[in-house]
């Protein structure tokens, strides 16, 4: 409908803005589903990124049969690619062909800007308004606007000055430009600086490339579409574009499976070899398993791309200069590059390496560094883009009470999965920040997004709904799950515009979700297959939510649940007690050993029985140290002194202790009490023979973890009735406090956690009789008082069977005027306390428990 005043107004189902590689796709998949909708589109032609990016040898960086459009057959085999890696123009005709072929320009209305979009609740629907005035009312209201869209400001002195041309690579002139003859400066040497470079200077008489940060770069080696990958293709594309979804970056690579320095260096270094080779940028980085989370390994590929360009490069100083070494290899996205480094043995080109001498300003005929003035006829900008949120946000985007999306994220974004944000119902972004998207093959992530949303309105529709929004809580836990996964890798160390950092006064938040595009497709499968999981759902007869987090456990102990499932080990409670030692025996045979200590020695103490084993573990630093004694767990039944070794170095190199861990009896040979006799009476030893160990007299904590943590507080309340000795502390780590089974925990928690209910109830069987079990010296918990004893450091594991109790046993303490601190740990589980060099994700809460043996090292 036209207004009075020309403005137009329009409704239909679904408004889309973008009419880029995601949007073209959306309209075609709501249109086939029976919707109405519109896009609207900035530019006056399809194609997004590469309507926009037309600067010479824009290409695109994953092999172009990899980066097409998947969901219709006859559509690949009617689109050959010519190249590899298509340069723009190609893609944008790819885009333009499906556009035409599936008949999109229809809804599209180009040259529109959004201005605002707001969510009016009575109406339940979005009113869009454009530049122009136009507004457009639909139901749902979709950002299809890509990661890389918004221009970043360009944020160099004087760039208003300059009376020559200026171009940037994000908005290059349609008609193209020839540079034949001028002196050209390139500001910037990301993705698209790189590729521009050695064009420019093939026509330039002169060109200076202004290089903040130097880029890690591998060559492209394009050429025709290789046969090997087109057979692979022909030879069965389903299968083949299955892979591609179900893998890590949606492209089909297997996953790397072997740490790197696991790898014999000859083999590693074939591996780099034939990943350069190979010119792609994801064959290395899949070669290894742990080149972006171990800086040693990351550290020796970058050293392998460093030897590279110096092999390129004839000036010494210059190689230097274009060798990276600012940020940890693929933290920022590994350059393609066709002959960039040789552009810089050309006689007429130079390199400025501005972190020697920066930038003093732009001046009306050229650029002003510290050390020289140069002329100019042109300026290329290729400084990138305000990326994953900058085009979300340019848009005034308000939701619920005029909430706007921008201050929501004044903070970094907060997304559920990348597709929708509490607060605006019926919202969604496409490949949005929180969702693999620039960390995986665009066109894979576009259409698991489109599929997805169309699912859901789909969903919606059948169930007489109207909106969908996500819920707090969802949104927090995948917020949550997504730093959690960012803060594994090396990442975070960089300053990129994966975290925002490229943008002056954006805040620093890693922006893609880095679980992978095959993690990522099955957390959104579980949403819908768990009734749209953390998502309200609501129509005219009332709404309904399930409510809740679709990834608590943290990704670390994930994996080390997987690792586990994958050996299918027989449940320990269902083999015979020697063959469930030995099992225990092998599965801590390959944990990563802990850090190194001073010295570590065996020996044996005097126990009531008889002698009982012990380690030493002895600090670097000069004693006498405060001495912890440290139970290992087991369930009573399995381990040894040496069981929980890691652990036991992290607490004497951390607290700085004398850690002595010691055997007692196991069951069921030797039942309750004589794992709690063993352990008081090494306790009495200990604290009398403690100056001759090299400890401090009278300075001795106590620790334990699993049945340890009982054991240690057990033997808290036998000093405490029994006059000593004195115990400064008690660090407890997942302890059993009491033989109930019925808590929360125990039902939640039964299965799929490591320590499962049944093996929990295994060990007490072989530990104690059920006749016995209410003795506070097996069931601490149910000690008349808890008064008087020591401090305590209590840690309980979110996901574990046992935290109920253990957060019980704190309580307890507490409200017996006990010092205690009792951190529950979220997303962990009952052996990834302890899993020290592997389970990273409880480094912060073990150090806490690294402080509290600290601080009671020094009550004496
Ligand atoms: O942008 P960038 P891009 N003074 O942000 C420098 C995709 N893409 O357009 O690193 C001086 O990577 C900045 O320096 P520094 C791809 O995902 C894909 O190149 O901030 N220099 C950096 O060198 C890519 O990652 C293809 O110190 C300044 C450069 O400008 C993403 O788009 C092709 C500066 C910006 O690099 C972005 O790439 C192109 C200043 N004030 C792009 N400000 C394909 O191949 C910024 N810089 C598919």
């Amino acid at each position: 409908m036209t207004n009075n005043n020309g403005t137009i107004n329009q409704h239909c189902d679904v408004i889309v803005v973008g009419a880029g590689m995601a949007g073209l796709y959306l309209l075609h998949k709501l249109r086939s589903a029976g919707y109405s909708a519109i896009a609207l589109e900035t530019g006056d032609d399809v194609g997004g990124t590469w309507y926009w990016n037309r600067y010479p040898g824009a290409r695109c960086d994953i092999e172009s049969l990899d980066y097409s459009y998947s969901f219709d057959p006859d559509l690949e085999k009617e689109w050959q690619w010519s190249e590899r890696y298509a340069t723009q123009p190609e893609i944008l005709r790819y885009l333009q062909f499906v556009a035409d072929r599936y008949d999109l320009r229809r809804d599209i209305r180009f040259s529109t800007l959004v201005k605002q979009a707001n969510w009016d609740e009575g109406a339940a629907q979005w009113n869009v308004t454009t530049a122009t005035g136009d507004t457009f009312t639909g139901q749902y209201y979709v950002m299809a606007t890509g990661c890389l869209s918004l221009p970043k400001e360009p944020d160099v002195p004087g760039v208003e000055r300059f009376s020559g041309a200026t171009y940037f690579t994000n908005a290059w002139p349609h008609e193209g430009v020839d540079f034949t003859g001028k002196r050209v400066a390139v500001i910037g040497t990301g993705s698209s600086g790189i590729q521009c470079i050695p064009l420019i200077a093939e026509q330039a008489s002169q060109i200076t490339v202004f290089q903040r940060t130097a880029n890690y770069a591998a060559p492209a080696n394009n050429g025709p579409v290789r046969a090997e990958h087109q057979q692979k293709l022909q030879a069965d594309r389903d299968a083949y574009r299955e892979a591609a979804r179900g893998s890590r970056a949606g492209v089909p690579l297997p996953r790397g499976e072997e740490p790197f320095f696991t790898v014999e260096p000859e083999e590693r270094e074939r591996r780099l070899e034939a990943g350069f080779a190979l010119g792609d940028l994801l064959t290395i980085s899949s070669s290894f398993s742990d080149l972006v989370t171990n800086p040693e390994a990351n550290n020796a590929v970058q050293e392998f791309f460093r030897n590279k360009v110096r092999a390129k490069i004839s000036d010494p100083q210059t190689a230097e200069d274009l060798c990276a070494k600012d940020f940890p290899l693929f933290t920022k996205r590994l350059c393609l590059e066709t002959n960039y480094f040789e552009t810089f043995n050309l006689p007429h080109s130079k390199l400025v390496n501005l972190r020697r001498t920066p930038i003093k300003s732009i001046t009306e005929t050229g650029i002003d560094s510290t050390e020289e003035s140069m002329e100019f006829d042109a300026i290329v900008f290729a400084t990138g883009f305000d990326a994953m949120t900058g085009a979300i946000v340019a848009v005034d985007i308000r939701g619920c009470d005029g909430v706007e999306l921008k201050d929501v994220w004044a903070e970094g974004p907060k997304s559920y999965l990348g597709l929708n944000v509490h607060g605006f119902p019926n919202f969604f972004t496409i490949t949005g920040p929180g969702s693999p998207s620039v960390l995986s093959n665009m066109a894979v992530s576009i259409e698991q997004h489109v599929n997805w949303i169309t699912t859901t309105l789909n969903h919606l529709r059948k169930e007489g709904l109207q909106t969908i929004e996500a819920t707090y809580a969802a949104q927090e836990g995948w917020v949550t799950h997504v730093n959690d996964y960012a803060d594994l890798t090396l990442y975070p160390v960089a300053n990129s515009w994966y975290m925002g950092a490229n943008v002056p006064g954006k805040p620093r938040v890693f922006l893609p979700y880095i679980g992978g595009v095959d993690t990522y497709r099955q957390v959104c499968n579980d949403v819908v297959e768990q009734d749209y999981l953390g998502f309200e759902l609501s129509g005219s007869s009332g709404s309904h939510c399930n409510d809740g987090v679709v990834r608590f456990v943290k990704p670390d102990v994930q994996m080390v649940l997987d690792l586990i499932a994958s050996l299918e080990q027989a449940p320990l409670e269902s083999l015979p007690l020697e063959k469930a030692r030995q099992q225990m025996e092998a599965n801590t045979a390959n944990r990563a050993p802990g850090p190194e200590v001073g010295e570590i020695s065996d020996g044996t103490l005097p126990g009531p029985f008889c002698d009982l084993d012990y380690r030493l573990y002895r600090p670097t630093t000069e004693g006498p140290h405060s001495v912890v004694v440290y139970f290992h767990g087991g369930g009573w039944v399995l381990g040894h002194a040496s069981s929980d070794d890691p652990f036991c170095r992290y607490l004497c190199v951390e607290s700085n202790v004398l850690v002595i861990s010691v055997n007692y009896r196991h069951a069921p040979e030797a039942p309750f009490p004589a794992a709690v006799d063993d352990a008081y009476a090494a306790v009495n030893w200990i604290a009398i023979n403690a100056e001759s160990l090299g400890g401090k007299s009278g300075s001795l904590a106590v620790a334990g973890w699993s049945a340890g943590g009982n054991l240690a507080t057990v033997v808290c309340q036998m000093s405490q009735k029994q006059g000593g000795p004195k115990i400064s502390g008690q660090l407890l780590v997942a302890p059993v406090t009491d033989c109930d089974f019925s808590t929360t925990s125990f039902s939640d928690n039964a299965e799929g956690y490591g320590l499962t209910r049944n093996l929990m109830q295994w060990f007490w069987n072989n530990y104690c009789a059920v006749s016995e079990r209410n003795d506070p010296r097996a069931s601490p918990l149910r000690a008349e008082s808890l008064a008087g004893l020591p401090p305590a450091m209590v840690i309980t594991a979110e996901l574990d069977p046992l935290r109920d109790e253990g957060n019980a046993y704190a309580a307890a303490m507490q409200a017996a005027g006990v010092s205690v601190k009792h951190i529950q740990a979220p997303g962990q589980i009952h052996t990834s306390l302890t899993a020290v060099d592997t389970v990273n994700s409880a480094n912060g809460v073990r150090k806490a428990m690294s402080d509290a043996v600290r601080i009671f090292s020094n009550y004496h």
